[in-house]
């Protein structure tokens, strides 16, 4: 067909991205903090002849009756049930849809039972391509990315965030992390590491049209781990202490030996760091695959980063083969006494792409009959080695409610004051806040009904595919129900 007339089908050509959601909690978020990358990223690498639309369902209701040409679906694995919900909705109102992400990326077979086209891996190398074919009349059923270098990507579309984000400035600036730990996607996902530009990533920190002041002074790096590349780190944050913000990160706990690093961290404006402790267990964290992680040192380690004032946030995993329901319970004291400021509480989650769900698999401890809803993190999905799944979810429950009580929260915040810069400490402040009053309220965890009698449910075969979707949901919370949805937001 003639160039001229496909420019104008393009113009004409409208596609809607949607990135997917269900709450995670009974009455979903008091407040969003950040966004996902994910869809303003996609946003940006459409070409200019084509019109695009970012909705977030966390914050925004879908439009089943839009007038956009196609529909592209991002998401989680613990969010699939709702986006196949929408992928059908669509589908039955003549859209044609595409999926990514990695969910996706490990499922394509089972998403192209409910949308028209899936992208496996990364979208940069097949978007444009995917985008001419819809606009064409000629969409495949999949696309493979490949992984390339980051060199020339645009910068995310901060103009389509609708404004209830507290902090919308989210970057990313590498890809990939060197470590293979046992429940993580990222090395099957991302393999190896690459870096942006550093002249790149700056524009991006240089967006600032945003209406607060905060929004303006905050970047988030929706990094991997940010600081894997010292030659990289160290030539970015150079470039960044002349911009005065406060930023934000993911990275291993390695980088406090580095007192150089640090103190580059701490001039560049660094107020919060991101470390994956997981586990007070030496047998937890073999079964993490997590040797770097040294439960002697983890105080230590700690106080190097508040020696720079740097508030210091940290995630832990419910249900390794170490762990036990004391175990697990006790972590609320222990990591008060490690010194974190900020604790993030999941449970161990067997995602496929990773050794977890390979060993679960084989060992027959993938539990059948739990849909994906159960991926989300906060549920189990799995036969725990020295509990029940009912143990194990009640062991992460009692550990969330007290790790968040009252008294462990202002106990954090307070020592704090005098050790956290005040970006830090304001960070500090809010998120301990934002759990403390989910817990106040008793906002928790939305825990889905399992099947019945499923602790003794047998074995599974070797292969069996976890996730057929049971349509179970736990009948606490309205906005556990899909057909509660659009409005409910986390
Ligand atoms: C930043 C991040 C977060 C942030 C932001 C979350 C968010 N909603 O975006 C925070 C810290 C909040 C977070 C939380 C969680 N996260 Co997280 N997170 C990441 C991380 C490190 C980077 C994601 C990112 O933004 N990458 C940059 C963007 C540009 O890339 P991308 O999203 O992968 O998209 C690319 C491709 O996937 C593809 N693509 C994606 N969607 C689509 C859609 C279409 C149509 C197309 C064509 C292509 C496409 O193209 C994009 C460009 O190449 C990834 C690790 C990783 N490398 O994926 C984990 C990861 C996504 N998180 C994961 C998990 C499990 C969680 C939690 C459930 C953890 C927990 N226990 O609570 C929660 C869920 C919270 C929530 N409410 O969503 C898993 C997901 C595994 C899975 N199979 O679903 C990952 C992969 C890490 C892991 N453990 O393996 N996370
Ligand atoms: S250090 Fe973090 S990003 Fe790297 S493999 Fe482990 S969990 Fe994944």
């Amino acid at each position: 067909m003639h160039e001229a007339i496909l420019n104008e089908q393009r113009r004409h050509f409208c596609v809607e991205i949607v990135v997917v959601y269900m709450p995670r909690y009974l009455h979903g978020h008091e407040t969003d903090f950040v966004p996902p990358i994910t869809g303003i990223h996609l946003a940006a690498l459409t070409p200019a002849e084509y019109e695009v639309r970012v909705i977030h369902q966390q914050v925004e209701a879908v439009n089943f009756e839009t007038d956009a040409d196609l529909i592209a679906l991002s998401f989680f694995t613990g969010f699939a049930p709702e986006a196949y919900r929408l992928a059908d909705e669509y589908r039955t109102r003549g859209k044609r849809v595409v999926a990514g992400g990695p969910h996706v990326t490990f499922n394509a077979e089972e998403a192209l039972a409910h949308v028209d086209s899936v992208v496996v891996g990364e979208a940069e190398s097949v978007w444009t391509e995917l985008l001419r074919d819809a606009a064409a009349g000629r969409l495949r059923s999949r696309y493979t990315g490949t992984a390339e270098p980051l060199a020339g990507l645009p910068t995310p579309r901060y103009d389509l965030l609708r404004g209830r984000f507290f902090i919308p400035r989210v970057v990313q600036a590498t890809r990939g992390c060197p470590f293979t730990c046992s429940f993580c996607t990222v090395p099957s996902i991302s393999p190896g590491f690459r870096t942006r530009p550093t002249g790149e990533v700056i524009r991006d920190i240089e967006f600032d049209r945003f209406p607060h002041w905060w929004q303006r002074k905050v970047v988030w790096f929706w990094d991997d781990n940010l600081t894997v590349n010292r030659a990289f780190i160290r030539e970015l944050l150079t470039a960044m202490v002349p911009l005065r913000k406060w930023w934000l990160t993911q990275a291993s706990l390695d980088i406090s030996g580095d007192g150089l690093l640090l103190d580059l961290m701490k001039r560049s404006g660094c107020i919060g760091i991101f470390f994956g402790i997981e586990s007070f267990g030496a047998e937890s964290l073999r079964d993490a695959h997590k040797p770097q992680n040294k439960v002697s040192t983890y105080q230590a380690r700690i106080r190097e980063l508040h020696e720079r004032g740097i508030c210091v946030m940290a995630g832990f995993i419910a249900g390794f083969d170490g762990d036990t329901k004391e175990s697990v319970r006790a972590m609320a004291r222990q990591l008060y006494e490690t010194g974190v400021d900020v604790p993030f509480l999941s449970v161990l989650t067997p995602y496929r792409g990773t050794p977890a769900y390979r060993k679960l698999e084989e060992e027959g401890r993938i539990l059948p009959g739990r849909g994906w809803e159960f991926y989300n993190g906060y549920n189990v999905a799995f036969r725990p080695r020295n509990m029940s799944p009912e143990e194990l979810l009640g062991a992460h429950r009692a550990l969330w409610r007290e790790a968040f009580s009252l008294k462990y929260s202002a106990l954090r915040v307070v020592r704090s004051l005098g050790r956290l810069r005040f970006g830090a400490f304001l960070m500090c402040l809010a998120m301990n806040g934002f759990y403390c009053l989910k817990r106040l309220r008793g906002n928790e965890p939305i825990a889905f009904d399992a099947p019945a009698a499923h602790s003794n449910e047998p074995v599974p075969a070797a292969g069996t595919a976890p996730g057929e979707l049971t349509g179970i949901y736990s009948g606490q919370a309205e906005e556990s129900v899909p057909g509660a949805w659009p409005r409910t937001r986390e």
